[in-house]
Parts: C-alpha cells; sequence; structure tokens
C-alpha cells in the first residue's frame, strides 16, 4: 500500500528550479502497467467536475485518478507545491488527434491572475511515449511570471529556449498555471492523450516542502536562471518577480538577489531631522 502521508517531498533546490522554470518534470513515474489503464479511461473520457471539488470526494479511494495522485513522487511534488488537501479547479482530457493539422496557440491558463504570492498549478499525465512529432505540450521555460492574458501571446511562434515535451510513458508535469505553453499539431498516426487537473491551494503556500536545505548556494543559482528569449534588461523582471515569490514562500523578507528587491522597495518614511 502506498503511504500518501508522508510523501517524498521536494527540497528547496527543486524547489527555487520550479520557481525559476515554472514547471516540474517528473519522468517515468506511472508504472507501465497503470498507463495501460490509463490510456483506456481517457479514451473514455473522465466527466467534468465542479469547482473547488475536494479530491476525496471526486475522485474515490482505489479510482485511477486517485491512484494517480497517490503515487508517492506525484503526492509529494504536489503537497510541496499546494501544500494538502488542494481542490479541484478543474480537470480535462486533452486529446490531439493524429494528422489534425492544427496546434494551439500558446497561452496562459488565466485570463486575469495578479497574485504575486500564491498560484495554482496543473498536473499534466502523459500515459504513453511522446514522439516529437505527436503534439506534446510546448512551453517557454521563465515565463510564467511575465503577465499575459490567456492567449494574448498566440501571437508567437517559436521562442528561443522553449521546450517541446518528448518525454517516457508515465510522466507527470506540473505547470504553474502562467506558465505560456500550448498542445502541439500531432503529425503522427497515434492519438496524443494527456489528462490534466488543475489543482487550488487551500493553505498558505508557505514552507509546504523540505526546507532542510534552504541555505543551500545552489537555491540562489536556481533562482538567477536565465533563458535565451529573456530579453538583456526586462529578462532580470522575472528574476525580481522571483524574488518576490520565495519570499512569500519562504517567509524570508530579507531574501534577494543582487539587492534588486531591497533597492526598490527602499522608500523611508522618516522625514529628516
Ligand atoms: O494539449 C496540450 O498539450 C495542452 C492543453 C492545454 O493547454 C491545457 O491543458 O491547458
Ligand atoms: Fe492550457
Amino acid at each position: 500500500m502506498t503511504d500518501t502521508r508522508q510523501p517524498p517531498l521536494l527540497t528547496s533546490v527543486e524547489m527555487a528550479r520550479f520557481v525559476a522554470h515554472g514547471s516540474l518534470r517528473l519522468d517515468a513515474v506511472v508504472p507501465p502497467e497503470m498507463n495501460e489503464e490509463g490510456i483506456k479511461v481517457l479514451g473514455e473520457g473522465v466527466p467534468g467536475v465542479p469547482y473547488g471539488s475536494r479530491i476525496t470526494d471526486v475522485y474515490p479511494e482505489g479510482s485511477f485518478v486517485r491512484r494517480l495522485l497517490e503515487i508517492p513522487a506525484v503526492a509529494g511534488a504536489l503537497r510541496s507545491l499546494v501544500g494538502p488537501d488542494p481542490t479541484v479547479d478543474h480537470h480535462f482530457v486533452h486529446i490531439r488527434e493524429p494528422h489534425e493539422g492544427q496546434a494551439q496557440p500558446l497561452h496562459g491558463d488565466a485570463i486575469i491572475d495578479v497574485r504575486t504570492d500564491a498560484f495554482d498549478v496543473q498536473l499534466m499525465y502523459y500515459p504513453q511515449d511522446v514522439t516529437l512529432d505527436m503534439g506534446g505540450t510546448l512551453s517557454v521555460p521563465g515565463s510564467h511570471l511575465r503577465r499575459t492574458n490567456e492567449s494574448d501571446t498566440g501571437r508567437y511562434q517559436n521562442l528561443r529556449g522553449q521546450s517541446r515535451l518528448v518525454c517516457p510513458a508515465g510522466t507527470v508535469v506540473f505547470l504553474h498555471h502562467g506558465l505560456w505553453h500550448g498542445g502541439r499539431r500531432n503529425d503522427s498516426d497515434t492519438v496524443r492523450y494527456m489528462f490534466k487537473i488543475r489543482f487550488n491551494p487551500t493553505v498558505r503556500q508557505r514552507r509546504l516542502w523540505d526546507i532542510s536545505d534552504l541555505a543551500d548556494p545552489r537555491v540562489s543559482k536556481e533562482l538567477s536562471t536565465t533563458f535565451p528569449w529573456y530579453e538583456h534588461a526586462t529578462g532580470r523582471l522575472e528574476m525580481y518577480n522571483r524574488v518576490l515569490l520565495w519570499r512569500a514562500l519562504t517567509g524570508d523578507d530579507t531574501f534577494d538577489l543582487e539587492y534588486w528587491v531591497t533597492r526598490v522597495s527602499n522608500r523611508p518614511q522618516e522625514d529628516a531631522a
């Protein structure tokens, strides 16, 4: 039996990597027998659930989705990112038909979302091997804190550093809700399945992961990652916004990279003597 009370939590370095990249990829964490079952379950369709549903209400014990969420690596990542008992915003089976002839435009899954201290995650589960021509999900690393509204980025094609998902069966990817992404065109002969669940946190997203390595210098290194599509100057805004998010996630209001947030928050209130 899987023990979901003590799932392996993310480390601070992994969490910082999520804050920089806007995604976390767990390759082949779902075992082959479950993937076989998953293709069937997704092919039959998974009926929608009301916004704000509890996991225990909509994914009964023993059901396919519940077992997916109980896989230790999946449970640990979910708990580290959004905490215990997140609610289900919505879920959907995304199918890209063979030779369907079109791709989904680049988008973020939020029309208006200006939160700086909280985020939702989207779990994406791929039950089959996804090859380059099968329409894996395209995403733009480091784009999640560049606020745009839903499909306003749809005009952009092929940003430098973008990633077209190619993965082994049983891969689960978690996306920050702001990450720019879109299903690619499926040029293969195979139907591509993906099951998405968006989760809303029900607790403050503070120190929910394994913080024993919080002082590891690799945390700042991860948070300083730049991506090839960033502009020389504006690209630094991403680092600035990561600092704000890292401060919110850790509760450490002194954390900074290169004094950027420290400078910008310097607004002395005392009059000169
Ligand atoms: O089909 C895909 O790969 C992506 C679908 C999508 O954008 C979404 O689930 O929000
Ligand atoms: Fe989407």
